[in-house]
Parts: C-alpha cells; structure tokens; sequence
C-alpha cells in the first residue's frame, strides 16, 4: 500500500475508537522534543533504553499514538449509606480498562488493515512508559503545577495511554506542538494540597501524597489520619481547585467495573479480607498493587466523624489484634468521638 494510504487509513483508524483527544507522530519526533526538556529528560533516557532493548535501536521507522479519555464524574448520590467512605472520582469505575478496550480494538483493527502482527503493537496505559511527558511531547496538553496533564478545554480528569507500532510515519504536516505551561502565577493547587505535597520547583513529593499514602502499608501519623477525613481511595484536591478542571462527559458512556462514589461502610467492615478482594477485583481497586489490608485501614480511619458505636466490637477485636496496621487504625479512632446522629 501507498504510504499516504497507510497513513491516512492509521488516522482515520485511530479516530474511529473516538478518545477524547489523540495525537500521532513519528517515535523520532517524539524523542527530539523530550530531549531538549530538561525536567523529560527522565522519560527520553527510558524510551532511549527501551528501545535499545526492545527494537536493537530502531527509531525512525516508529510511531506514537497518545491517546486520552475524558471521563465524567460520577456525582454522589443524594442518600449515600448510614456510615461511609468516598471513592476519588477516577476510581468510581475503571476507566483505564475502558481506555485499554479501545486500544485494543483500535490494535486488532491496524492487525487486519495494515498486515501487522501482535509483536509489531506496544500498548500501554498506566505502564512503565512515561505517559505524562510522552502525552504532554504529542501535544496533548500542558504539565501543570500539580504534576498532571492539563488539557485547556478537558482540563485533567483523564485517563492516558498509548501505543508503539512497528509503522514508519513522516512528521511532514506540521504536527501539533507542545503546549507550554498555562498555570501563569496560580498556585492554587500548591495551597489546597492538605499535605504540602506539591513543590513548585520539585513537584510532587511522593510521601506526603494522600493518593500515594492510600495504598501503602505504613502506619500514618495521627496528622495524616486526621486529614485523611471520610476517604477510602484517593485525592483530587489538587485537581478540584485547579480552573482547567473540568466535569465533561467525555466519550464513555458505560462504566466497566463500577463502585461508584462511595463504599458502605457497614458492608465493607462485614467482608474478612479475601472477601473484600473478590468484591473489589473488578473494579480499578481490584489491581494486584493495592493492597487489601491498606484499604481496610483507609476504612476504618473513615469513620472519623460518624457514628461508629455499632463497629465497637469489631474495632476491639482488631486493636487487640495480631495485624499492626489495622491494630494501630482501630486503637486510634478508639479514641475519637463518636458521633450521635
Ligand atoms: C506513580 C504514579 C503516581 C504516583 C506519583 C505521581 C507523580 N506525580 O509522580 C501517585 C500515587 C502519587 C499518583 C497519583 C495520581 N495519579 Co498517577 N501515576 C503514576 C504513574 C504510574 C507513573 C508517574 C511517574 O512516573 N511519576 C514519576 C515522576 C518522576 O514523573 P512525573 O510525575 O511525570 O514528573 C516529572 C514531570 O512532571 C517532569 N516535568 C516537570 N515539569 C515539566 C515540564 C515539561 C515541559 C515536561 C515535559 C516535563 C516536566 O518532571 C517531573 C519530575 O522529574 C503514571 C502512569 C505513567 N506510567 O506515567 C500515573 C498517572 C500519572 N497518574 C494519573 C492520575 C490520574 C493520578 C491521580 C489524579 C489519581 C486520582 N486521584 O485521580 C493522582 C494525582 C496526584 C498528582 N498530583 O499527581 C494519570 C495522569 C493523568 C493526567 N491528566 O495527567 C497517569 C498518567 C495514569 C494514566 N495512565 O492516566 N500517581
Ligand atoms: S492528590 Fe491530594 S495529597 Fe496528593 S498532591 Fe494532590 S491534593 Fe495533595
Ligand atoms: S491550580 Fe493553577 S497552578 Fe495548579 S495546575 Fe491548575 S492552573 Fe496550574
């Protein structure tokens, strides 16, 4: 096939699967805008090694597809349970399958119309590519001072991904270029970060992040625990100050693995813990990295602030338990008020 035919069927292919927002350029390209970005020279040093490891160097005959998907947020309901916990909005379904759905369909379609094999495809989302700086090189938007991928009209509350395909692509139409910083002298997002976890000249600092801290084994301090408020996974504080931050509906229209935006507590702290596994395993919560017991203890510091007397015992019997993250979690909102309702 002509290479303008393969060209524009691989555009119109890529736009079928309807992302909210995609770019394509050649892997060259990408590299030569990575490379002259001193704070991406992270992301150009990783693609450099992998493709080192992976394509014995091949570049120019490479190329990017960055793709992004808007997602809506799932309000709260009017009547949420007796005792609950809130689910940061990109957790409420799990919008990273639904973004791989599509690049998978968008893969098997370049198999049967370009004569690709499986091997000639790298898909990615959420992977060990550098999504952020490669979305942000394919000019899909702007980093903005809360480390995240703003795009001006969708603002942050998408998902990124992407794939490599074995297929030679001439950048000759002027591709779109990087967008440069839009934050001017905001710096909302640094001021609402209830821990301080945004630097302007560093970024984010891992430790302190909630969103970071929501999976992780380490017993809080009695000052996360307070912050931490009515949670069970995740923060987007950073991103609902922000004035890029915007509630669209984007193209998704079912949602696979639906939570929605809270868990019932009183549910939640019924299930041992390999029920809980199963009852999370479909959904974004399910993934093998977040850990079980991490998001028991995220429920039980949820309970600050609600009316936990009927949890007594429960909480008792894990405070006095064998398991040091959880003992800890129930013997300090032990101590906390309980609220009559
Ligand atoms: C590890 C990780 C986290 C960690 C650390 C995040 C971080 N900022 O480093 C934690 C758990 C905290 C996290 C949280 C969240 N994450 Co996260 N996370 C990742 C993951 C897996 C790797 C990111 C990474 O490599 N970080 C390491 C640092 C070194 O890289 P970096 O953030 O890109 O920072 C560098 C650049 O910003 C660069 N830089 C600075 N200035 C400039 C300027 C220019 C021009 C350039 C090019 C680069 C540049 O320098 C920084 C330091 O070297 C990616 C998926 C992926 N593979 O990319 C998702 C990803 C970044 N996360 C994502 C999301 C949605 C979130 C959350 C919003 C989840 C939520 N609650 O909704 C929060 C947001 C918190 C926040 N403010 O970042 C999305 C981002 C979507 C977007 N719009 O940008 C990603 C891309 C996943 C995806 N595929 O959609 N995440
Ligand atoms: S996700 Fe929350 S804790 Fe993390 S940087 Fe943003 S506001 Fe701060
Ligand atoms: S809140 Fe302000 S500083 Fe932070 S990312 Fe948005 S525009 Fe930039």
């Amino acid at each position: 096939m002509q290479k303008k035919k393969r060209k524009l069927l691989l555009n119109s292919l890529v736009s079928d699967q309807k992302f909210s927002l995609y770019a394509i350029l050649s892997f060259y390209e990408l590299m030569k805008r990575l490379e002259i970005q001193g704070p991406a020279r992270f992301a150009f040093d990783y693609l450099r090694k992998w493709q080192n490891q992976y394509c014995n160097g091949r570049g120019e005959e490479l190329t990017v597809v960055m793709v992004a998907l808007a997602f809506p947020n799932i309000h709260l309901e009017p009547e949420p349970p007796y005792c609950y916990a809130e689910i940061a909005p990109f957790g409420r379904a799990h919008f990273y399958r639904e973004l791989m759905d599509r690049l998978k369909a968008l893969s098997s379609d370049l198999r049967k119309e370009l004569g690709l094999s499986r091997k000639d495809i790298q898909l990615f989302s959420n992977s060990r590519f550098p999504e952020k700086p490669m979305a942000w090189a394919a000019g899909l938007g702007f980093l903005g001072k809360n480390t995240l991928l703003i795009h001006p009209e969708i603002g942050s509350s998408m998902v990124l991904g992407g794939m490599i395909v074995n297929f030679a692509w001439d950048d000759e139409e002027a591709p779109v270029l990087p967008l440069q910083s839009q934050c001017g002298d905001c710096r909302l997002c640094i001021q609402a970060c209830p821990q301080g976890a945004l630097r302007q000249e560093n970024g984010l600092v891992l430790e302190r992040c909630l969103q970071h801290l929501s999976s992780s084994e380490t017993i809080w301090p009695g000052t996360v625990k307070a912050k931490w408020g009515r949670r069970f996974y995740g923060c987007e504080l950073c991103q609902e100050v922000c004035p890029f931050y915007k509630r669209v509906s984007g193209p998704v229209s079912h949602f696979p693995g639906y939570l929605g935006p809270y868990v019932d507590l009183e549910h939640l702290l019924s299930l041992d813990p390999s029920a809980l596994r199963a009852y999370l395993k479909p959904s974004v919560l399910g993934r093998s990295w977040i850990p079980v017991r991490a998001l028991y203890r995220n429920a039980i510091i949820a309970l600050q602030g609600q009316d936990f007397r009927a949890f007594e015992e429960r909480l008792k019997s894990l405070a006095s338990g064998a398991d040091e993250l959880l003992a800890d979690a129930a013997k300090w909102l032990l101590k906390q008020p309980r609220r009559k309702q």
